[in-house]
């Protein structure tokens, strides 16, 4: 088995409470040995060469590159997260591209390139992740890379029309064919991105899910990410004595729950939730004092400025919403602005009675695969799902909805917290297999064995692969 080489924005320190997929990945990396490659999280000066930090652990180097202020700014405040991140999620509204930004993302790349091609033994597998790394391939391969590539991108891949209002969409498509697999969530993500690369004349489809594009023959495919099931399922199933846990169960008398988890993100569809909240009150007076709401945020990227005005707009909205519907024994809506442990989380959806995950465009969306893993199988909990997550195409026991419809998520709402347990127990188990069968491990060995039989591109033009600027 070839040493695995997995290389993403951060590297999970140890100190992080680990996700799945950070569990997934470094569990492959352990049983190959590899190196994980990454920025450290931290700034620091010019000097290159003291910018790279190696520790090792067991068999799996780390290797952790600091960022100077200007990078950051750059690279991940600017291009990564202020033009990329909006943009990929359909929102041409809060794009904001800059010329110099975009210097600062390939520059950040090659300065990556640089210091990984000194690290990369020639039988390396490499796996590169998400929106912040598109050119690293092409960065190394023009300095004489020839290893296994594969690219996999965690958020959706707009259509053309969307894409094409990016300046740099050509440098982006031109950069992905350097590697040898490059994957996606959905089959729709898949469908958009060879409709951009037909469109614009970049490349053709010369086979099933390849494409011949700049010269290079690459490999496309939808492989929707896992969460760790089992392990969820029972995290969820032994959460009864954690304190947080209790008090919110004490807390809660007999109320019914229902519950949102999002990063702060204006892709979640915090604001949009909570109105959709408020009117489901507003038309079944009954409910009140019947019905928790709980959305639990933690705050993200607050160094961008759409971040901060998002946070206090949602506060803003809970506290209105608050205001006119609450009583002096009643909040219908508990608002959480921090994070809370991974045990406590699962316990938390396994009493809610909803769990209403609304984004108004989601790459997958790990939360409903989470909340439908920590139900009771005897007394399971809905799911109330946007349309518009990748999740959305494999949860098929799901009540379905359009975000940006408050009157319809209001009613489906209504239709979730009355539904009959009958109805909830057969729509939950077909949800839960599924999530069994097509968990993290098996997305990781999909994922490793395609590009592991992808024929490797012969040569690298390397003049028609350099990226503009
Ligand atoms: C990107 C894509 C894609 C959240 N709050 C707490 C907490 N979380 C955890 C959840 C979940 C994760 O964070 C969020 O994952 P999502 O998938 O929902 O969303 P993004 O962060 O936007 O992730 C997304 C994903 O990449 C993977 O490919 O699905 O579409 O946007 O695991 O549980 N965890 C804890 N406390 C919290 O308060 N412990």
């Amino acid at each position: 088995m070839s040493r695995l080489v997995v290389v993403s924005n951060r590297v999970p320190s140890a100190k992080d409470s680990a996700g799945g997929l950070a569990v997934a990945l470094g569990a492959a990396l352990a049983e190959r040995g590899g190196l994980w490659f990454g920025w450290s999280g931290e700034t620091s000066g010019e000097r290159e060469a003291d910018r790279v930090h190696i520790r090792t652990e067991g068999n799996v180097d780390y290797a952790l590159v600091d960022l100077t202020q200007r990078d950051l700014d750059e690279y991940y405040s600017g291009f990564a997260n202020r033009a990329l991140w909006p943009l990929f999620h359909y929102r041409l509204d809060l794009t904001d591209f800059s010329r110099k930004d975009l210097a600062g993302y390939f520059r950040v790349n090659r300065f990556f390139a640089r210091a990984l091609a000194k690290l990369i033994q020639p039988d390396d597998i490499v796996w590169v992740h998400d929106y912040h790394l598109i050119p690293l391939a092409s960065e190394l391969r023009q300095l004489g890379v020839r290893n296994r590539m594969g690219f996999f991108l965690h958020i959706p891949w707009p259509p053309p029309d969307v894409l094409f209002a990016l300046p740099p969409h050509e440098e982006l498509v031109r950069s992905l064919a350097s590697y040898d697999l490059v994957g996606f969530q959905t089959a729709y993500d898949v469908e958009n991105f060879a409709a951009c690369v037909v469109r614009e004349g970049m490349g053709r489809r010369v086979g099933d899910q390849i494409y011949d594009t700049y010269g290079r023959v690459f490999r496309m495919g939808a492989f929707p990410i896992g969460i760790e099931t089992a392990a969820f399922a029972k995290l969820a199933s032994e959460s009864g004595k954690d304190d947080l846990v209790r008090r919110l169960e004490t807390s809660l008398e007999s109320r019914k729950l229902i519950v949102g988890v999002d990063r702060l993100d204006y892709s979640k569809g915090i604001g949009q939730r909570i109105e959709a909240f408020s009117r489901f009150i507003e038309t079944n007076p009954d409910q009140k004092g019947q019905v928790v709401f709980l959305q639990v945020t933690p705050k993200s990227r607050s160094e961008v400025p759409e971040y901060a005005d998002m946070q206090r707009e949602v506060a803003e909205l809970a506290g209105r919403v608050n205001g006119a519907l609450g009583d002096v024994d009643w909040t219908p809506i508990r608002y959480i602005n921090r994070t809370i442990g991974r045990g406590a989380l699962a316990g938390i959806y396994r009493m809610a009675d909803v769990g209403l995950i609304t984004p108004l465009r989601d790459g997958m969306n790990l939360v409903a695969k989470e909340y439908v893993a920590s139900q009771n199988a005897d007394d399971p909990g809905v799911l109330v799902l946007s349309r518009f997550a990748g999740a959305a195409r494999e949860l098929d026991g799901a009540l379905l909805v359009n975000p940006y419809d408050i009157d319809d998520v209001a009613n489906v709402i209504g239709r979730a917290i009355t539904m009959p347990r009958e109805e909830r127990v057969a729509r939950w188990r077909g949800m839960y297999a599924r999530l069994h069968r097509y968990d993290i491990n098996r997305w990781l060995e999909t994922f490793l064995d395609t590009l592991n039989k992808v024929e490797p591109a012969p040569s690298v033009d390397t003049g028609a692969l350099a990226a503009a600027g």
